[in-house]
């Protein structure tokens, strides 16, 4: 025996041993538990960093762990390789994403291996493989065709540097979570998977795993954003239309003095049309558009507004209420518009003292008196309703339980529950993704490829340019086709799906990564499904893991896998700082 390790002579020679007798590579066994341990895949950035290195050792000692406690254990690897970054490094280096990501795959691969982990490499996959992509192309259509897939205009992020759109899980504090640019409002039309109709159940099921960091279900639970509330309709002077808000304040009703809409409501130019504050409020809806919207939901930030010279009634006192524009209320939130109680709002109490608005105190907190003429910040807590008609008296839980039904019973609104979380926008306006599988059709409108026209690939003759922006729109041979249905001329979606639609099933593909009758062979998904311990980064508590679940859920309902979640026990390892 050698008296000094020596890891070149020593490893190599093991690493030989068990990639001969094949010791990783497992398949179903009845006689022994099954034991699915995961890593987060890499994305092929080129090499190895010490955080991998970190994440995949815990795995390994766990996976090596648990083979040796008798588990039939599953420990596989694979690549997250589409992507922006390919695109860049391609323009930089003159050569082709697919290029690049392949070569780095192999470098990365070849680090792995000299590192002596654990993997099953006969389920190795790289999601920019059209074997792979395919599939979920073909899943596009499924929801598609159930109507969870769907495309729609309204405001989206735009980031001009990554000159792309960005789902709202991407934007942090404002900004790019890849670039850091700062994140704008556009108005544009973009494909998105209706993560919404999963709310509840994405939220319940939060209590249903206990292998899972407290931090990171209360990251998701408040990403979720459940509240119960109220709609209220607001009688608009002049029409027969209200002005519909949502509010979980409804206990505050009679102390709304005035009305806030976002600068994006329908309503805004409508109401100031041909008044004399016509103009004004044009300008202050351009400006506040043009403000980050990291600004607009800071709580620093200065409350503006302008007067659209419209009033509405509030549907309990009757009285007038001025109808504003204001910069800190959000379009995507509630209706887009908010009843203002400037007593129990700090908001609205800002901004009432900025406008010189009337406020009038409703609630006060148990056993002291408001004054509105002397007030310094509002009451925000709940408290014992006055100034309230007959709900006078009442404590603020049970005021806003009466109040409901006030509002139901006399047609003025009704209780309602609202969701922070909104539907996942896929479409991105990139190369290095997976074509979104639609034509459209002039006369037929949007058209999905057949399933038997599958897929989609993307080509790889495209240039990309320094300029940046994606060349798909204009390679002739890819967006020229014909339509499915009448046979005429017809174009393709150039915009490619968000990578983390990838990401969202690729442990599910693991287990039949050879499958070509579809997406998974339902047999060894539920042999080896949930995966029984996850192991990643923090940097993915909403994203990531919320869609993966959201998938996980779709997929069961569509009768392709038996499981609610994906993942029994997650660790988030620690960041490693340089
Ligand atoms: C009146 C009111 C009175 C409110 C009061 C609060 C206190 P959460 O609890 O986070 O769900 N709101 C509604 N839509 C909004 C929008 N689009 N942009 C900005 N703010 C909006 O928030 C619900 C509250 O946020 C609602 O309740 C509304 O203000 C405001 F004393 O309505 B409240
Ligand atoms: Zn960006």
């Amino acid at each position: 025996m050698e008296d000094r390790y020596n890891p070149s002579a020593i490893e190599s020679k093991w690493q030989r041993i068990w990639e001969d007798q094949r010791i990783f590579y497992v398949s179903e066994d009845g006689n022994k538990p099954k034991y699915y341990l995961l890593e987060m895949f890499p994305y092929p950035s080129g090499r190895i960093h010490m955080g991998h290195v970190r994440n995949y050792t815990i795995g390994d000692v766990v996976a090596r762990y648990k083979t040796m406690r008798g588990f039939n254990v599953i420990h596989p690897m694979g690549w997250d390789a589409f992507g922006m970054p390919a695109e860049n490094a391609a323009i930089k280096a003159e050569s082709h994403p697919a290029t690049w990501t392949y070569n780095n795959i192999d470098q990365m691969k070849e680090q792995l291996k000299q590192m002596g982990f654990s993997y099953d490499w006969s389920r190795e996959l790289a999601t920019c493989d059209v074997s792979y992509y395919r599939w979920e192309q073909l899943m596009f259509l499924k929801m598609y065709e159930q109507g969870l897939a769907y495309r729609e205009k309204s405001y989206v992020n735009w980031c001009s540097t990554c000159q792309t759109v960005l789902a709202n899980e991407q934007v942090e504090g404002g900004l790019c979570w890849r670039c850091s640019h700062g994140v704008e409002q556009k108005e544009m039309a973009q494909w998105f998977l209706k993560i919404t109709d999963y709310a509840d159940e994405l939220l319940e099921y939060c209590e249903r795993l206990p292998g899972w960091p407290e931090r990171v279900l209360t990251m998701q639970r408040n990403w979720i954003g459940k509240s119960h509330g109220a709609m209220i309709h607001f009688p608009l002077e002049n029409s027969d239309e209200p002005i519909e808000v949502y509010t979980t304040r409804q206990d505050t009703v009679f102390g709304a003095t005035f009305m806030s809409l976002a600068v994006e409501h329908p309503l805004t130019l409508e109401l100031c049309k041909g008044r004399p504050e016509e103009a004004a409020v044009k300008e202050f809806i351009e400006k506040t558009k043009r403000t980050q919207r990291s600004e607009r939901t800071s709580e620093l930030l200065e409350k503006e507004g302008v007067f659209t010279g419209a009033y509405c009634r509030n549907p309990m006192t009757d009285e007038r209420m001025p109808i504003y524009v204001a910069n800190f209320v959000l379009m995507e939130y509630g209706t887009g518009a908010v009843m203002a109680v400037p007593t129990h709002d700090q908001r609205d109490f800002e901004f009432a003292k900025a406008y010189d608005l009337p406020l009038k105190v409703v609630i006060n907190p148990p056993g002291s008196e408001l004054d509105g003429d002397t007030m310094e910040a509002a009451y925000e807590e709940d408290g014992i309703l006055v100034n309230s008609g007959e709900f006078s008296g009442l404590e603020s839980a049970a005021a806003r339980a009466a109040i409901n039904q006030y509002l139901e019973s006399n047609g003025l609104g009704k209780g309602a529950i609202n969701y922070r979380l909104r539907d996942w926008l896929i479409s991105r306006q990139r190369y290095w993704g997976a074509p979104i599988p639609i034509i459209y059709c002039d006369e037929c409108g949007i058209v999905p490829v057949p399933d038997e026209d599958l897929p989609v690939v993307l080509p790889l003759d495209a240039s990309l340019t320094p300029a940046g922006g994606t060349p798909l729109p204009t390679l002739k041979e890819f967006v020229e086709t014909t339509c499915p249905t009448c046979k005429g001329d017809a174009r393709r979606e150039v915009d490619t799906m968000d990578t983390f639609v990838e990401s969202s099933w690729y442990f599910m593909r693991y287990t039949c990564p050879d499958y070509q009758e579809g997406p998974l062979d339902r047999d060894r998904n539920d042999y080896w499904m949930p995966v029984d311990q996850y192991i990643g980064g923090i940097e993915h508590a909403v994203l990531h893991l919320l869609y993966s679940r959201f998938f996980t859920k779709v997929l069961r309902d569509m009768g392709m896998v038996g499981q609610d979640e994906p993942f029994t026990n997650l660790l988030t390892q620690g960041m490693v700082c340089k």
